[in-house]
C-alpha cells in the first residue's frame, strides 16, 4: 500500500531568525577593524547602510500592487474587497495617481509631491475632474496619493492602486512600471471580453516578468459579461493557456468586481442569472488573498529581502576582488587609471565618445527606416482614406477623420518603435559592453567582471537593460507631435456639405508638406531616443567608476604603508571574501527551505 503524502514545512518564526542571523554574523564579521582597515571607511559604510535597507523593508507593510490597463476595473475591485467605495471609479479614465491605502484610524488622504510637500484633501476632491485641477495648480509634480481608512481589511497592508498602463498617452506606462520595484506581490487585472491583448502581454513581459515575483494574481473582471456558467469555465480555461505561455503555472481568478460591491452594499447585482457563481468565485479569490497576506506574507517579505541579500554579496564580492586586483597593480599603473580618469581629454574618454557614436548612428538609422516606413504609409492612406473620402458621410468624416487620422499615425510610430525595440536594445547592450570593456582594461578589472558575466548573463540580457530601453521607449511621447501636425494640417481646411471634394483636394495637396514634417518629428524622436540612452549609459559607467576609483585608492594607501601591509592586507581580503562566501552559502540554504514553504503554489 502507498503510503500518504508528507509535507515538509518550516516555522517562520525560525527562517526569519535564520535570515536575522545570518545578516548579524555577516555584519558583526566585517565590523572588525581588520577588515574595516583593509577595505576602507567608504565600502564598509556602504554596506552598513545596504543591510540597514534589507533590515527596514522586512519591517514595513506589506505592499500589494492592483495594475493593468485603464478601464479593466482595478479601483471597483479595491473597493469591492473593502467593501466600501474608497477609490473612485468611473466608465472615462479615472484613476489619474498612484493611491497608497492604509490602515488609519479615521479618513485621511494627503498628496504626496516629488519635493516632500504634502497637502490634505477632502474625500469629494477625489474625483478625477477636480483631482486633475488640484493636481496642476500644486507647485511641484505629485508622488502619489494617500489615503488612510479605518477598514480592518488594511491592517498590516499597503494596498496600492494605479492608473492604466498601455494608455494611448502612455504617459502612466512608466510610473506604474517603476512603482513595481517596490511592490512584494501584484494583483493583475485583465477583463473577460478581451482577455490579454497585445498592449498588456508586452508590459507584462517588460515590467513585470524580469522581476520575478514570488506572488502574482491574475484576475480575469467582469465576468458577469459572460451568459452562462459554462462560458464563464470555458473563458477561463482559454485564457489560462494563454497566460501559462508567459507565467507557468499562474494564479488566475475569474470574478465580477462591480458584482461583489454590488452584493456587499445590497444593491442590484449585474447578472442576477450568475449571481452565485460570481459570489463564490470573488470569494475563492478572497480567500487565496488573505492566505497570502496575513500567512504567506512575512514568507514573501523574507524571500524579497534574500534576493536583496544576495544581490549584496555580489557586488560586495566585486568590490573585493577589484581591490585585490588593484593592490597587485603596480603604483604606476594605478596612477595611469586614475590620470586617464581624471583627464577628459584622455585616450580613455576618446574610446568612450567613439562608441557613443557608433551606437547614435546605428539609432539614427533606424530613424531613417522609420521614415521610410511612413513614406510607403502615407501613401497607403492617400489611396485608401484620402482618395476615397467622397465616399463617406459628411457628418462622418467630420466626427471622425481627425481622430482616425491621428490615431493611424500615432500607431504607426509606435510600431516603428516596437520594431527596432529589439535593435536599438543591442546597439544599447553593444555601446555599454565595449565602454566597460575599455574601463575594465584601464583598470585591470576584467577578471572580476568576466566571472560577473557568467553569472549574470541571463538577468542583465533579460532584465536589467531591457528595463531601460522600456522606460525610454515610454518617455519618448510620440502622440502630442502627432496630434499637432493632424492639427495643423487638418484644422484649417474647412468642411461643409458642398466641398467634401474640395477638401480632399486639399488633403491631397497638403500631404507633401504634412510627410516633410512628420520625417523631421521622426528624426527628433530617435535622436531623443539616442541621447536618452547616451545619458544613461554615461551615468552607469561614472558610478561604476566612481566605485572603482575609490576602491583604487584605498589600494594606493595601503600601497604607501611598508610591504608587511600589503602582504596583510592581502590576507585579510581573502578572509573578508570567505565571510561573503559563508554568508552565501547560508543563504542558499535558507532559500531552500523557503521553496519548501511553496510560496508559488499552483491553483
Ligand atoms: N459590468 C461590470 N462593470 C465593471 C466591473 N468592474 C468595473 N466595472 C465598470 O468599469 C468602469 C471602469 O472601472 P474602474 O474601476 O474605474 O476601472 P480602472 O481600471 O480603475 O480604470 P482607470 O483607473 O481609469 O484605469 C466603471 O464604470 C465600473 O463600474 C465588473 O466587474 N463588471
Ligand atoms: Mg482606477
Amino acid at each position: 500500500m502507498e503510503s500518504p503524502a508528507k509535507y515538509l514545512s518550516y516555522n517562520f518564526t525560525y527562517l526569519r531568525q535564520e535570515f536575522l542571523d545570518i545578516i548579524h554574523d555577516f555584519s558583526e564579521g566585517l565590523r572588525l577593524e581588520k577588515f574595516q582597515y583593509a577595505i576602507g571607511r567608504r565600502l564598509f559604510k556602504q554596506i552598513q547602510n545596504h543591510i540597514n535597507q534589507i533590515l527596514i523593508r522586512l519591517d514595513t507593510d506589506f505592499v500589494l500592487v492592483v495594475i493593468g490597463d485603464f478601464k479593466r476595473g482595478k479601483s471597483t475591485l479595491i473597493n469591492a474587497l473593502l467593501g466600501e467605495a474608497i477609490v473612485t471609479t468611473d466608465v472615462l479614465p479615472e484613476t489619474v495617481t498612484i493611491n497608497h491605502i492604509q490602515y488609519g484610524s479615521e479618513l485621511k488622504i494627503n498628496v504626496y509631491l516629488t519635493n516632500g510637500g504634502q497637502v490634505q484633501l477632502n474625500k469629494e476632491d477625489l474625483k478625477s475632474e477636480q483631482l486633475s485641477q488640484i493636481l496642476a495648480q500644486l507647485p511641484g509634480s505629485v508622488s502619489h496619493l494617500s489615503i488612510e481608512a479605518p477598514n480592518e481589511w488594511l491592517r498590516g497592508l499597503r494596498l496600492v492602486d494605479t492608473p492604466g498602463t498601455g494608455d494611448i498617452f502612455k504617459r502612466f506606462d512608466r510610473q506604474v512600471h517603476s512603482y513595481l520595484l517596490k511592490a512584494d506581490a501584484l494583483i493583475y487585472v485583465s477583463l473577460a471580453l478581451a482577455p490579454f491583448g497585445e498592449s498588456e502581454q508586452a508590459f507584462l513581459q517588460m515590467s513585470v516578468i524580469p522581476q520575478d515575483f514570488p506572488k502574482v494574481f491574475f484576475v480575469l473582471n467582469r465576468m458577469d459579461d459572460m451568459r452562462t456558467e459554462s462560458d464563464v469555465a470555458k473563458k477561463l480555461n482559454s485564457t489560462y493557456k494563454k497566460i501559462s505561455n508567459l507565467f507557468p503555472n499562474p494564479q488566475l481568478f475569474g470574478i465580477s468586481a462591480l458584482d461583489e460591491f454590488c452584493r456587499t452594499q445590497s444593491l442590484s447585482r449585474p447578472n442576477p442569472a450568475c449571481a452565485s457563481i460570481l459570489e463564490k468565485s470573488f470569494h475563492q479569490f478572497r480567500q487565496c488573498l488573505d492566505q497570502t497576506i496575513h500567512l504567506k506574507r512575512d514568507l514573501i517579505q523574507l524571500d524579497r529581502a534574500t534576493d536583496h541579500m544576495e544581490q549584496m554579496l555580489q557586488e560586495f564580492e566585486n568590490s573585493l576582488l577589484l581591490l585585490g586586483n588593484a593592490m597587485q597593480a603596480d603604483q604606476e599603473r594605478l596612477n595611469l587609471a586614475i590620470n586617464e580618469w581624471e583627464d577628459p581629454t584622455s585616450q580613455l574618454y576618446e574610446k568612450i565618445a567613439e562608441h557613443i557614436k557608433v551606437m547614435k548612428y546605428e539609432i539614427n538609422q533606424f530613424g531613417e527606416q522609420a521614415c521610410q516606413w511612413m513614406h510607403q504609409f502615407i501613401a497607403r492612406i492617400e489611396s485608401e482614406a484620402i482618395n476615397r473620402i467622397s465616399h463617406f458621410k459628411v457628418e462622418d468624416i467630420k466626427k471622425h477623420f481627425q481622430f482616425f487620422i491621428n490615431n493611424s499615425f500615432r500607431e504607426a510610430i509606435d510600431k516603428c518603435l516596437t520594431a527596432h525595440e529589439p535593435a536599438i536594445f543591442a546597439s544599447y547592450q553593444k555601446a555599454q559592453k565595449a565602454i566597460f570593456a575599455e574601463i575594465d582594461i584601464l583598470m585591470n578589472t576584467s577578471n572580476v567582471l568576466n566571472k560577473n558575466d557568467e553569472n549574470t548573463e541571463v538577468d542583465c540580457e533579460s532584465s536589467s537593460i531591457s528595463f531601460d530601453t522600456f522606460e525610454i521607449l515610454s518617455e519618448c511621447d510620440t502622440s502630442t507631435f502627432i496630434a499637432e501636425l493632424i492639427i495643423r494640417q487638418i484644422q484649417g481646411l474647412n468642411l461643409s456639405k458642398q466641398n467634401v471634394v474640395n477638401y480632399q483636394e486639399k488633403l491631397q495637396a497638403g500631404l507633401p508638406d504634412f510627410e516633410l514634417a512628420l520625417v523631421k518629428e521622426i528624426r527628433l524622436l530617435y535622436e531623443n531616443i539616442a541621447i536618452q540612452i547616451q545619458q544613461k549609459i554615461e551615468n552607469s559607467y561614472s558610478q561604476n567608476m566612481e566605485i572603482s576609483l575609490s576602491i583604487i585608492q584605498q589600494a594606493q594607501e595601503v600601497h604607501t604603508q611598508e610591504a608587511q601591509t600589503v602582504t596583510t592586507t592581502n590576507e585579510v581580503l581573502q578572509e573578508a571574501l570567505s565571510v561573503v562566501h559563508n554568508a552565501r552559502e547560508q543563504l542558499t540554504t535558507l532559500k531552500q527551505k523557503l521553496g519548501f514553504e511553496d510560496i508559488l503554489e499552483v491553483v
